[in-house]
């Protein structure tokens, strides 16, 4: 483990507030595509443009493929070292708070609790008409699926770009960020607002915020320490050292 890891690990083993974001990069070596490693693009189109209301308006049985599809894929794939290490990490740290931007509830797997979906997940279904939710985990949905109480068609239980978040869920994200010592920023490429605003927050409160990914991306000009590489390796490193 280089200082840099050795710095943060020992950030890690003396804070008693944690706050952690996870993006798409820490479910990738569970086999998990992410949006734009979806070779950015899924049947020719991109997916960025059809996890919107107006896609699923003009066409909820291409969505709901594009959707069902994803749900395959997250059901068959497992937790990675990285889901487990984070999961590990809240039995140790006095107040852990997991802040997700993923979809596939692999950190649920993986143990962690109370976990803040900030963009809902793939196993829910929210009905288009009376709004009932249902977790329709480990099914294969109908390529149209329709409501069991009203008829009505259902459409998947995530947040679409243009929509807003869950309510009260960034708001506890943003409270435990500010009261954070450590901010632990995985695998996300930092672009989707308002979850990447949560870096600029613990920057104004008292955290030392690090970063894990691939590669570097726009925040990691303002991080405290940048570890790149993959997530399956640094977090379980950070976490047992
Ligand atoms: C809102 C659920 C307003 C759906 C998702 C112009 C400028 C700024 C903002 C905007 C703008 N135009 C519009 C906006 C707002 C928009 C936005 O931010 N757009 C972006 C694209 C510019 N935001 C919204 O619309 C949000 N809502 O603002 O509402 C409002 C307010 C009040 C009232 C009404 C409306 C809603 C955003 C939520 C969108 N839904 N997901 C679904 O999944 O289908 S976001 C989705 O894309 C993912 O959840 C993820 O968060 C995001 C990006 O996906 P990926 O790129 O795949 O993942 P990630 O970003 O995490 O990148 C992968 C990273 O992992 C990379 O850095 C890579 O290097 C790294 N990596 C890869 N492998 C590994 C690794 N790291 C470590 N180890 C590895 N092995
Ligand atoms: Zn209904």
């Amino acid at each position: 483990m280089d200082d840099l890891e050795q710095r943060a690990a020992r950030l890690i083993a003396q804070a008693r507030r944690v706050a952690v974001l996870t993006g798409a990069g820490v479910s990738a070596e569970s086999g998990i595509p992410t949006f734009r490693g979806m070779g950015g693009l899924w049947r020719g189109r991109d997916p960025l443009s059809l996890a919107t209301p107006e896609a699923f308006a003009a066409d909820p049985a291409l969505v709901w493929d594009f959707y069902n599809w994803r749900r395959r894929i997250v059901r068959e794939a497992a937790p990675n070292p990285a889901h487990r290490a984070l999961a590990e990490l809240a039995q140790r740290v006095p107040h852990l708070t997991l802040i997700t931007q993923n979809v596939d509830r692999l950190h649920q797997r993986a143990g962690s609790r109370d976990v803040l979906e900030l963009h809902g997940n793939l196993d829910e279904v929210r009905c288009t008409r009376c709004g009932v939710t249902s977790d329709r985990a480990n099914e294969e949905l109908p390529s149209l699926p329709h409501c069991d109480s009203c008829g009505a068609l259902v459409r998947p239980g995530v947040v679409w770009f243009g929509e807003s978040l869950p309510p009260g869920i960034f708001e506890a994200a943003e409270a435990a960020v500010q009261s954070a010592e450590v901010f632990l920023v995985v695998g996300t490429s930092a672009v989707v607002y308002p979850a990447a605003g949560l870096v600029g927050t613990a920057r104004g409160g008292r955290a030392a915020v690090i970063e894990i990914n691939l590669e570097p991306t726009p925040v990691s000009g303002v991080v405290d320490i940048g570890l790149y590489g993959k997530a399956g390796e640094i977090v379980p490193r950070l976490v047992s050292a």
